[in-house]
Protein backbone atom coordinates (compact mmCIF):
# COMPACT_ATOMS: atom_id res chain seq x y z
CA UNK A 1 0.00 0.00 0.00
CA UNK A 2 1.56 3.64 -1.01
CA UNK A 3 2.18 6.10 1.80
CA UNK A 4 -0.50 7.89 3.60
CA UNK A 5 -1.52 11.43 2.12
CA UNK A 6 -2.41 14.65 3.77
CA UNK A 7 -4.00 16.96 1.59
CA UNK A 8 -4.02 19.93 3.92
CA UNK A 9 -0.31 19.33 5.50
CA UNK A 10 -0.16 18.99 9.37
CA UNK A 11 2.71 22.20 9.75
CA UNK A 12 -0.19 24.23 7.89
CA UNK A 13 -2.91 23.25 10.47
CA UNK A 14 -0.30 23.51 13.18
CA UNK A 15 0.46 27.65 11.99
CA UNK A 16 -3.54 27.57 11.93
CA UNK A 17 -3.73 26.59 15.65
CA UNK A 18 -0.69 28.17 16.30
CA UNK A 19 -2.83 31.65 16.43
CA UNK A 20 -5.41 30.43 18.43
CA UNK A 21 -4.29 28.17 20.66
CA UNK A 22 -4.01 30.46 23.73
CA UNK A 23 -6.84 32.02 23.28
CA UNK A 24 -8.95 27.99 23.42
CA UNK A 25 -6.95 27.33 26.30
CA UNK A 26 -8.24 30.38 27.99
CA UNK A 27 -12.01 29.58 27.59
CA UNK A 28 -11.39 25.91 28.04
CA UNK A 29 -10.00 26.33 31.44
CA UNK A 30 -12.70 28.70 32.29
CA UNK A 31 -15.04 26.17 31.36
CA UNK A 32 -13.44 24.02 33.33
CA UNK A 33 -14.17 25.49 36.55
CA UNK A 34 -17.81 26.14 35.29
CA UNK A 35 -17.97 22.17 35.17
CA UNK A 36 -15.88 21.23 38.09
CA UNK A 37 -18.37 23.45 40.30
CA UNK A 38 -21.11 20.65 39.05
CA UNK A 39 -18.87 17.81 39.45
CA UNK A 40 -18.17 17.19 35.82
CA UNK A 41 -14.51 16.67 34.60
CA UNK A 42 -14.21 18.33 31.88
CA UNK A 43 -11.42 16.07 29.89
CA UNK A 44 -13.10 13.08 30.36
CA UNK A 45 -16.11 14.51 28.42
CA UNK A 46 -13.34 16.15 25.68
CA UNK A 47 -12.19 12.22 25.19
CA UNK A 48 -15.53 10.82 24.89
CA UNK A 49 -15.94 13.93 21.90
CA UNK A 50 -12.81 13.08 20.36
CA UNK A 51 -14.72 9.56 19.97
CA UNK A 52 -17.27 10.58 18.23
CA UNK A 53 -17.55 9.06 14.54
CA UNK A 54 -20.09 10.21 12.06
CA UNK A 55 -19.63 8.71 7.98
CA UNK A 56 -19.84 11.18 5.59
CA UNK A 57 -22.12 10.03 2.35
CA UNK A 58 -20.32 10.31 -0.44
CA UNK A 59 -22.68 12.12 -2.05
CA UNK A 60 -22.81 14.82 0.34
CA UNK A 61 -19.93 16.35 -1.10
CA UNK A 62 -21.22 17.23 -4.38
CA UNK A 63 -23.37 20.30 -4.66
CA UNK A 64 -27.09 19.04 -3.91
CA UNK A 65 -30.01 20.07 -5.40
CA UNK A 66 -34.08 20.40 -5.78
CA UNK A 67 -36.17 18.41 -8.07
CA UNK A 68 -36.33 21.75 -10.05
CA UNK A 69 -33.01 22.65 -10.48
CA UNK A 70 -29.05 21.94 -9.63
CA UNK A 71 -26.38 24.83 -9.00
CA UNK A 72 -22.90 23.39 -9.84
CA UNK A 73 -20.04 24.88 -7.96
CA UNK A 74 -16.61 24.86 -9.85
CA UNK A 75 -14.22 22.39 -8.18
CA UNK A 76 -16.73 20.00 -7.24
CA UNK A 77 -16.11 16.49 -7.29
CA UNK A 78 -16.51 14.74 -10.35
CA UNK A 79 -15.48 11.18 -9.33
CA UNK A 80 -15.71 8.87 -6.55
CA UNK A 81 -12.10 9.35 -6.07
CA UNK A 82 -12.62 13.15 -5.93
CA UNK A 83 -15.36 12.52 -3.32
CA UNK A 84 -12.93 10.29 -1.06
CA UNK A 85 -10.32 13.54 -1.75
CA UNK A 86 -12.88 15.96 -0.60
CA UNK A 87 -13.91 13.73 2.27
CA UNK A 88 -10.77 13.14 3.62
CA UNK A 89 -10.18 17.10 3.70
CA UNK A 90 -13.42 17.86 6.23
CA UNK A 91 -11.90 14.74 8.11
CA UNK A 92 -8.38 16.27 8.19
CA UNK A 93 -10.02 19.19 9.67
CA UNK A 94 -12.35 18.18 12.08
CA UNK A 95 -11.35 14.67 12.82
CA UNK A 96 -14.54 13.06 13.94
CA UNK A 97 -15.65 11.99 10.25
CA UNK A 98 -13.22 8.71 9.06
CA UNK A 99 -15.32 7.12 7.13
CA UNK A 100 -17.83 7.10 3.94
CA UNK A 101 -20.79 5.73 2.86
CA UNK A 102 -20.92 5.11 -0.66
CA UNK A 103 -24.39 5.08 -2.68
CA UNK A 104 -24.44 2.21 -5.48
CA UNK A 105 -24.91 2.59 -8.62
CA UNK A 106 -23.95 6.63 -7.69
CA UNK A 107 -20.30 5.96 -6.90
CA UNK A 108 -19.33 3.47 -9.79
CA UNK A 109 -16.87 1.22 -8.28
CA UNK A 110 -14.69 -0.54 -11.14
CA UNK A 111 -12.25 -1.75 -8.70
CA UNK A 112 -13.00 -1.85 -5.13
CA UNK A 113 -10.06 -2.72 -3.51
CA UNK A 114 -8.02 0.17 -5.18
CA UNK A 115 -10.59 2.15 -4.02
CA UNK A 116 -10.26 0.88 -0.62
CA UNK A 117 -6.80 1.07 -0.73
CA UNK A 118 -7.06 5.01 -1.79
CA UNK A 119 -9.54 5.67 1.81
CA UNK A 120 -6.99 3.96 3.03
CA UNK A 121 -4.11 6.38 1.68
CA UNK A 122 -6.21 9.26 2.66
CA UNK A 123 -6.82 8.67 6.20
CA UNK A 124 -10.75 7.31 5.50
CA UNK A 125 -12.65 3.85 5.62
CA UNK A 126 -15.87 2.79 4.71
CA UNK A 127 -19.01 2.46 6.37
CA UNK A 128 -22.42 1.43 5.48
CA UNK A 129 -23.23 0.99 1.72
CA UNK A 130 -25.98 2.22 0.30
CA UNK A 131 -28.46 0.53 -2.08
CA UNK A 132 -30.78 2.44 -4.78
CA UNK A 133 -33.18 1.29 -6.47
CA UNK A 134 -35.21 4.26 -5.98
CA UNK A 135 -33.92 4.95 -9.57
CA UNK A 136 -33.35 3.37 -13.42
CA UNK A 137 -29.52 3.15 -13.54
CA UNK A 138 -28.63 3.22 -17.45
CA UNK A 139 -28.95 0.05 -19.24
CA UNK A 140 -31.04 -1.63 -16.60
CA UNK A 141 -33.14 -4.37 -18.21
CA UNK A 142 -36.39 -3.43 -15.96
CA UNK A 143 -37.80 -0.16 -14.86
CA UNK A 144 -38.27 0.75 -11.20
CA UNK A 145 -41.23 2.79 -12.11
CA UNK A 146 -43.68 1.14 -10.59
CA UNK A 147 -41.46 -0.54 -7.74
CA UNK A 148 -38.97 -2.21 -6.44
CA UNK A 149 -38.72 -5.01 -3.38
CA UNK A 150 -42.39 -4.88 -3.61
CA UNK A 151 -43.08 -4.84 -7.29
CA UNK A 152 -45.47 -6.99 -8.25
CA UNK A 153 -43.47 -8.41 -10.82
CA UNK A 154 -41.15 -11.15 -9.40
CA UNK A 155 -38.77 -10.37 -12.17
CA UNK A 156 -38.11 -6.67 -10.98
CA UNK A 157 -38.13 -7.88 -7.52
CA UNK A 158 -35.70 -10.51 -8.58
CA UNK A 159 -33.42 -7.49 -10.04
CA UNK A 160 -33.78 -5.41 -6.90
CA UNK A 161 -32.53 -8.06 -4.30
CA UNK A 162 -29.59 -8.70 -7.36
CA UNK A 163 -27.98 -5.12 -6.79
CA UNK A 164 -28.47 -5.23 -2.80
CA UNK A 165 -26.87 -8.55 -3.35
CA UNK A 166 -24.05 -7.09 -5.39
CA UNK A 167 -24.05 -4.44 -2.83
CA UNK A 168 -22.92 -6.29 -0.01
CA UNK A 169 -20.51 -8.03 -1.97
CA UNK A 170 -18.89 -4.96 -2.63
CA UNK A 171 -19.31 -3.52 0.63
CA UNK A 172 -17.43 -6.66 1.63
CA UNK A 173 -14.28 -5.42 -0.85
CA UNK A 174 -14.61 -1.72 0.85
CA UNK A 175 -14.80 -3.19 4.40
CA UNK A 176 -18.57 -2.25 5.46
CA UNK A 177 -20.01 -3.83 7.80
CA UNK A 178 -23.64 -2.77 7.27
CA UNK A 179 -26.03 -2.25 4.00
CA UNK A 180 -28.47 0.80 4.52
CA UNK A 181 -31.84 -0.36 2.30
CA UNK A 182 -34.23 2.72 1.52
CA UNK A 183 -36.78 2.33 -1.07
CA UNK A 184 -38.89 4.58 -2.45
CA UNK A 185 -41.83 2.20 -3.03
CA UNK A 186 -45.13 2.95 -2.64
CA UNK A 187 -48.30 4.86 -4.52
CA UNK A 188 -49.49 7.78 -5.59
CA UNK A 189 -53.21 7.34 -5.80
CA UNK A 190 -55.45 5.78 -3.60
CA UNK A 191 -56.14 1.99 -4.92
CA UNK A 192 -52.76 1.90 -6.89
CA UNK A 193 -51.81 -0.65 -5.20
CA UNK A 194 -53.06 -3.19 -2.27
CA UNK A 195 -51.31 -1.65 0.84
CA UNK A 196 -51.08 -5.43 2.67
CA UNK A 197 -49.84 -6.85 -0.67
CA UNK A 198 -47.00 -4.44 -1.04
CA UNK A 199 -45.69 -5.02 2.45
CA UNK A 200 -45.63 -9.00 2.18
CA UNK A 201 -43.95 -8.29 -1.39
CA UNK A 202 -41.28 -5.80 0.63
CA UNK A 203 -40.64 -8.34 3.10
CA UNK A 204 -40.16 -11.64 1.14
CA UNK A 205 -37.67 -9.79 -1.28
CA UNK A 206 -36.18 -8.17 2.36
CA UNK A 207 -35.68 -11.49 3.75
CA UNK A 208 -33.64 -12.27 0.68
CA UNK A 209 -31.18 -9.74 1.23
CA UNK A 210 -31.05 -10.91 4.80
CA UNK A 211 -30.08 -14.30 4.15
CA UNK A 212 -26.91 -12.89 1.78
CA UNK A 213 -25.27 -10.96 5.12
CA UNK A 214 -22.43 -11.80 6.09
CA UNK A 215 -22.60 -12.76 9.95
CA UNK A 216 -21.02 -9.85 10.84
CA UNK A 217 -23.36 -7.42 8.85
CA UNK A 218 -26.58 -5.32 9.69
CA UNK A 219 -29.05 -4.49 7.26
CA UNK A 220 -30.31 -0.98 8.17
CA UNK A 221 -34.02 -0.20 7.23
CA UNK A 222 -34.26 3.34 6.05
CA UNK A 223 -37.98 4.49 6.76
CA UNK A 224 -39.40 7.60 4.70
CA UNK A 225 -43.55 9.15 5.61
CA UNK A 226 -43.56 10.38 1.66
CA UNK A 227 -41.52 10.98 -1.79
CA UNK A 228 -40.95 9.50 -4.15
CA UNK A 229 -44.88 8.26 -3.50
CA UNK A 230 -47.24 10.53 -2.23
CA UNK A 231 -50.11 8.51 -1.25
CA UNK A 232 -48.78 5.78 0.53
CA UNK A 233 -45.06 4.49 1.07
CA UNK A 234 -44.33 0.66 1.71
CA UNK A 235 -42.16 1.40 4.71
CA UNK A 236 -43.49 4.86 5.63
CA UNK A 237 -42.50 5.20 9.33
CA UNK A 238 -40.76 2.98 12.41
CA UNK A 239 -43.93 0.79 13.10
CA UNK A 240 -43.53 -0.63 9.91
CA UNK A 241 -39.73 -0.35 9.74
CA UNK A 242 -39.81 -2.57 13.53
CA UNK A 243 -42.23 -4.57 12.34
CA UNK A 244 -39.64 -5.56 9.23
CA UNK A 245 -36.33 -5.62 11.15
CA UNK A 246 -38.34 -7.49 14.10
CA UNK A 247 -39.86 -10.44 11.26
CA UNK A 248 -36.44 -10.17 9.17
CA UNK A 249 -33.84 -11.70 12.28
CA UNK A 250 -31.83 -9.94 14.93
CA UNK A 251 -29.16 -8.54 12.07
CA UNK A 252 -32.17 -5.84 10.81
CA UNK A 253 -32.28 -2.71 12.88
CA UNK A 254 -34.06 0.56 11.84
CA UNK A 255 -32.55 3.29 10.89
CA UNK A 256 -34.23 6.90 11.78
CA UNK A 257 -33.21 9.81 9.28
CA UNK A 258 -34.36 12.87 11.38
CA UNK A 259 -36.14 14.30 8.21
CA UNK A 260 -38.60 11.19 7.31
CA UNK A 261 -41.13 12.16 9.91
CA UNK A 262 -44.33 13.53 9.67
CA UNK A 263 -43.59 17.18 10.75
CA UNK A 264 -43.64 17.42 15.24
CA UNK A 265 -43.49 14.11 15.67
CA UNK A 266 -41.43 13.55 18.56
CA UNK A 267 -38.10 11.79 17.39
CA UNK A 268 -36.01 11.39 20.53
CA UNK A 269 -38.97 9.21 21.40
CA UNK A 270 -38.63 6.97 18.76
CA UNK A 271 -34.99 6.92 19.67
CA UNK A 272 -35.90 5.58 23.11
CA UNK A 273 -38.40 2.70 21.66
CA UNK A 274 -36.00 1.31 19.15
CA UNK A 275 -33.23 0.73 21.37
CA UNK A 276 -35.73 -0.69 23.97
CA UNK A 277 -36.47 -3.50 21.66
CA UNK A 278 -33.06 -3.57 20.33
CA UNK A 279 -33.41 -2.38 16.57
CA UNK A 280 -31.72 1.50 16.98
CA UNK A 281 -29.76 0.65 13.69
CA UNK A 282 -28.47 4.22 12.99
CA UNK A 283 -29.40 7.69 12.21
CA UNK A 284 -29.05 9.82 9.18
CA UNK A 285 -28.30 13.54 10.61
CA UNK A 286 -29.92 16.49 9.06
CA UNK A 287 -32.69 19.60 9.76
CA UNK A 288 -35.93 20.05 8.24
CA UNK A 289 -38.22 23.11 8.16
CA UNK A 290 -41.41 21.98 6.42
CA UNK A 291 -40.53 18.20 4.94
CA UNK A 292 -37.62 15.75 4.62
CA UNK A 293 -35.64 19.15 3.46
CA UNK A 294 -32.31 17.78 3.78
CA UNK A 295 -31.15 21.29 5.27
CA UNK A 296 -27.75 21.34 7.41
CA UNK A 297 -27.92 19.90 11.00
CA UNK A 298 -28.83 21.53 13.69
CA UNK A 299 -29.68 24.84 11.69
CA UNK A 300 -33.51 24.84 12.19
CA UNK A 301 -33.46 22.73 15.61
CA UNK A 302 -30.62 22.74 17.19
CA UNK A 303 -32.68 21.51 20.32
CA UNK A 304 -34.24 18.60 18.83
CA UNK A 305 -31.00 17.25 18.04
CA UNK A 306 -30.22 17.83 21.55
CA UNK A 307 -33.09 16.22 22.86
CA UNK A 308 -32.02 13.15 20.48
CA UNK A 309 -28.89 12.98 21.37
CA UNK A 310 -29.81 13.24 25.49
CA UNK A 311 -31.90 9.79 24.64
CA UNK A 312 -28.80 8.13 22.67
CA UNK A 313 -26.59 8.81 25.70
CA UNK A 314 -29.37 7.66 28.16
CA UNK A 315 -29.82 4.42 26.11
CA UNK A 316 -25.99 3.99 25.71
CA UNK A 317 -25.79 3.96 30.04
CA UNK A 318 -28.80 1.47 30.32
CA UNK A 319 -28.20 -1.20 27.53
CA UNK A 320 -24.32 -0.60 26.40
CA UNK A 321 -23.77 -3.52 24.67
CA UNK A 322 -26.71 -3.44 22.37
CA UNK A 323 -25.71 0.31 21.69
CA UNK A 324 -23.75 0.59 18.25
CA UNK A 325 -25.90 3.56 16.64
CA UNK A 326 -24.20 3.80 13.08
CA UNK A 327 -24.02 7.60 12.31
CA UNK A 328 -24.04 9.73 9.42
CA UNK A 329 -24.51 13.22 7.85
CA UNK A 330 -27.33 12.80 5.64
CA UNK A 331 -27.73 16.16 3.75
CA UNK A 332 -28.28 17.83 0.23
CA UNK A 333 -26.30 20.88 0.01
CA UNK A 334 -27.93 23.16 -2.92
CA UNK A 335 -26.24 26.46 -1.68
CA UNK A 336 -23.44 26.28 0.22
CA UNK A 337 -19.72 24.63 -0.34
CA UNK A 338 -20.66 20.99 0.33
CA UNK A 339 -17.23 21.01 2.72
CA UNK A 340 -17.94 23.84 4.70
CA UNK A 341 -21.84 22.45 5.40
CA UNK A 342 -20.30 19.24 6.41
CA UNK A 343 -17.49 20.99 8.91
CA UNK A 344 -20.60 23.15 10.55
CA UNK A 345 -22.52 20.12 10.97
CA UNK A 346 -20.09 17.52 12.04
CA UNK A 347 -19.26 20.65 14.56
CA UNK A 348 -23.44 21.03 15.18
CA UNK A 349 -23.92 17.09 15.75
CA UNK A 350 -20.73 16.92 18.35
CA UNK A 351 -22.02 20.09 19.90
CA UNK A 352 -25.25 18.33 20.57
CA UNK A 353 -23.52 14.89 21.64
CA UNK A 354 -21.65 17.02 24.35
CA UNK A 355 -24.50 18.87 25.41
CA UNK A 356 -26.14 15.59 26.19
CA UNK A 357 -23.08 14.31 28.02
CA UNK A 358 -23.37 17.10 30.22
CA UNK A 359 -27.04 16.17 31.59
CA UNK A 360 -26.61 15.50 35.30
CA UNK A 361 -28.11 11.70 34.75
CA UNK A 362 -28.54 11.15 38.38
CA UNK A 363 -30.54 14.29 39.37
CA UNK A 364 -32.82 13.72 36.17
CA UNK A 365 -33.65 10.60 37.39
CA UNK A 366 -33.99 11.77 40.99
CA UNK A 367 -36.53 14.83 39.65
CA UNK A 368 -38.38 12.26 37.27
CA UNK A 369 -39.03 9.69 40.39
CA UNK A 370 -40.29 12.59 42.48
CA UNK A 371 -42.05 14.16 39.64
CA UNK A 372 -40.06 17.52 39.98
CA UNK A 373 -41.30 18.60 36.47
CA UNK A 374 -39.63 22.12 36.76
CA UNK A 375 -36.33 20.72 37.83
CA UNK A 376 -36.35 17.66 35.59
CA UNK A 377 -36.86 19.98 32.94
CA UNK A 378 -34.31 22.52 34.35
CA UNK A 379 -31.85 19.65 34.41
CA UNK A 380 -31.86 19.60 30.50
CA UNK A 381 -31.85 22.95 29.98
CA UNK A 382 -29.16 23.69 32.02
CA UNK A 383 -26.54 21.31 30.10
CA UNK A 384 -28.04 23.01 26.92
CA UNK A 385 -27.29 26.19 27.56
CA UNK A 386 -23.62 25.36 27.67
CA UNK A 387 -21.38 27.08 25.37
CA UNK A 388 -19.07 23.39 24.44
CA UNK A 389 -17.31 25.27 21.73
CA UNK A 390 -14.04 24.96 23.24
CA UNK A 391 -14.76 21.38 24.19
CA UNK A 392 -15.43 20.71 20.68
CA UNK A 393 -11.63 22.38 19.51
CA UNK A 394 -9.61 21.05 22.15
CA UNK A 395 -10.52 17.16 20.96
CA UNK A 396 -10.27 18.97 17.38
CA UNK A 397 -6.38 20.05 17.82
CA UNK A 398 -5.99 16.87 20.23
CA UNK A 399 -7.11 14.82 17.23
CA UNK A 400 -4.42 16.93 15.23
CA UNK A 401 -7.19 18.82 13.73
CA UNK A 402 -8.31 22.56 13.21
CA UNK A 403 -9.01 24.39 15.85
CA UNK A 404 -11.23 26.49 13.52
CA UNK A 405 -12.05 24.08 10.97
CA UNK A 406 -14.12 26.57 8.53
CA UNK A 407 -11.83 29.49 8.57
CA UNK A 408 -8.86 26.91 7.93
CA UNK A 409 -11.07 25.43 5.16
CA UNK A 410 -11.07 28.89 3.14
CA UNK A 411 -7.21 29.54 4.23
CA UNK A 412 -6.24 26.28 2.43
CA UNK A 413 -7.47 27.56 -1.33
CA UNK A 414 -8.44 23.89 -1.70
CA UNK A 415 -11.90 24.66 -3.53
CA UNK A 416 -10.43 27.33 -6.25
CA UNK A 417 -7.19 25.04 -6.51
CA UNK A 418 -10.18 22.07 -7.31
CA UNK A 419 -11.96 24.81 -9.84
CA UNK A 420 -8.16 24.73 -11.79
CA UNK A 421 -8.26 21.08 -11.77
CA UNK A 422 -11.40 18.99 -12.34
CA UNK A 423 -13.14 19.73 -15.02
CA UNK A 424 -17.11 21.23 -14.44
CA UNK A 425 -19.83 19.52 -13.75
CA UNK A 426 -23.13 19.70 -15.79
CA UNK A 427 -26.36 21.61 -14.02
CA UNK A 428 -28.26 18.02 -14.90
CA UNK A 429 -31.24 16.73 -13.02
CA UNK A 430 -32.12 18.38 -9.58
CA UNK A 431 -32.66 15.35 -7.71
CA UNK A 432 -30.21 13.90 -5.22
MN1 LIG B 1 -31.32 9.26 4.70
Amino acid sequence: MSARQDLISADFIARHNAQRVASLQDEYESLRRVLHRRGIAIDAVTQRAAKLELALPSWGVGVGGTRFARFPIPGEPTSVLEKLEDCAVVQQLCRITPSVSPHLPWDKIGDARAMRERAENLGLRFDAVNSNTFQDAPGQALSYRHGSLSHTDPAVRAQAIAHNLECIRIGQALGSKAITVWIGDGSNFPGQQSLAGALDRYLESAAQIYAALPGDWRMLLEHKLYEPAFYSTVISDWGSSILAAQQLGPQAQCLVDLGHHAPSVNIEQIVARLHRFGKLGGFHFNDSKYGDDDLDSGSINPHQLFLVFNELVEAEQRKPRDFRPAYMIDQSHNVTDPIESLLSSAEAICGAYVRALLVDRDALSEYQRTNDVMMAFQTLRRAYNVDVAPILAVARREAGGAIDPLAAYRETGWRARMARERRPTAAGAGIV
